[in-house]
């Protein structure tokens, strides 16, 4: 039969994108129910060519429903993704609050799609969309040469943060449009914005010409939560649990789709036409390498579409069975709300 898909969060940066590919992608669904903040309840959005009313966050909206897609803040998920369970809807969960939990699976399709029927609490969980950015790429690389270190840095854009997170971008390069004496002494461009812009952002530090070292809250001994959950969430989801990650996560003046620079070590023995092939072969994965005609990467370039694309891969000079990659995919889509939806159908097949 036809399962009943719930989304809750219908109406945030992440439940609009879930919208677009529930309503593109082949249609598996009886009922889709879209849920919100009693803020948005009433509002009717498009789905599936047609307008359906969206409901407030209760008890009751899981009644019917087979899978619930949750996009919606840690603790909201903490209190309302248990409800969903016990009221019989398989949770598939994009907060951080129950991945890294030993009853819990973090699943990626392309990597460890039987995980997802290994739920004992009702619940999957969806990674985070730093991590998901590089996944497919990593993932494919490891099942033939076995990864051992991954060492990161991340352009993350502001959507990454939300309505909010783009919306201030937006503000900024507004704000400072058209002058051209910004960002030439320090602090002028804080200073310019302080009389434009109310000063809470959700960014510490302005974001437009600039980037910032800081993404998610803080850690013990000065790590970004982002940080961590880069190194936690993809030694799970590998099912590598000794894999030495590090990682410093920065924010950068782009709108949609995450980058990382990844330099990543093998057990084997593995060379740039090795990776070509690996990466060629892997389903969702694009490789765009060919620096000698400007073939590689950027955001802008990809936003908006599905899969990972890499670039820039280099033989590590100085470090054996090494590579040095450039990985960009859209945080909305396989970073949120297109890996949750794959998800949601795997467990929809079994229906
Ligand atoms: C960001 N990666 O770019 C974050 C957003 O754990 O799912 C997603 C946080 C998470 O700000």
């Amino acid at each position: 039969r036809r399962p009943n898909l719930a989304l809750i969060g219908a109406t945030g940066a992440v439940g609009t994108v879930m919208r677009d590919i529930v309503s593109t992608r082949a249609d598996i669904w009886g009922e889709i129910r879209l849920v919100a903040s009693p803020r948005s309840a009433g509002k009717a959005l498009r789905v599936r060519g047609e307008d359906v009313v969206v409901q407030a966050l209760a008890p009751e909206v899981f009644d019917g429903i087979d899978i619930a897609i949750f996009d919606v803040p840690d603790v909201v998920s903490a209190v309302w993704v248990p409800i969903a369970a016990e009221r019989g809807a398989i949770a598939v969960d994009k907060s951080g609050t129950f991945r890294m939990e030993p009853d819990v699976p973090l699943v990626v399709p392309e990597i460890n799609p039987l995980e997802a029927r290994n739920r004992p609490r009702g619940i999957i969980s969806t990674p985070n969309c730093t991590t998901l950015s590089m996944m497919a790429a990593i993932g494919a690389l490891h099942a033939e040469y076995t990864l051992t270190e991954l060492v990161v840095a991340s352009y993350q854009a502001v959507s990454g943060a939300g309505v909010a997170g783009s919306a201030r971008l937006y503000d900024e390069v507004e704000a400072l449009a058209g002058d051209r004496t910004i960002g030439q002494a320090a602090g002028d461009v804080r200073k310019a914005l302080a009389n434009k812009l109310p000063a809470d952002s959700p960014f510490p530090a302005p974001i437009a010409f600039n980037v910032v070292p800081w993404a998610g809250s803080l850690k013990e001994d000065g790590w970004a939560s982002e940080e961590l959950k880069l190194r936690n969430e993809s030694r799970k989801i590998l099912g590598i649990p000794e894999l030495k990650v590090s990682s410093t996560c920065v924010r950068v003046p782009v709108i949609t789709t995450h980058s990382l620079a990844v330099h990543a070590r093998f057990e084997r023995e593995i060379t740039v036409a090795d990776a070509h092939r690996v990466l060629e072969a892997a389903p969702t994965v694009v490789l765009m390498d060919d620096p000698a005609n400007g073939v590689y990467p950027t955001p802008l370039d990809v936003v908006g579409t599905d899969p990972t694309y890499v670039g820039r891969i280099r033989q590590a000079i100085d470090f054996p069975n090494s590579l040095d990659l450039f990985v960009c995919g859209d945080n909305l889509r396989k970073g949120a709300a297109l890996n949750a939806a794959e998800i949601a159908e795997l467990v929809a097949a079994e229906f």
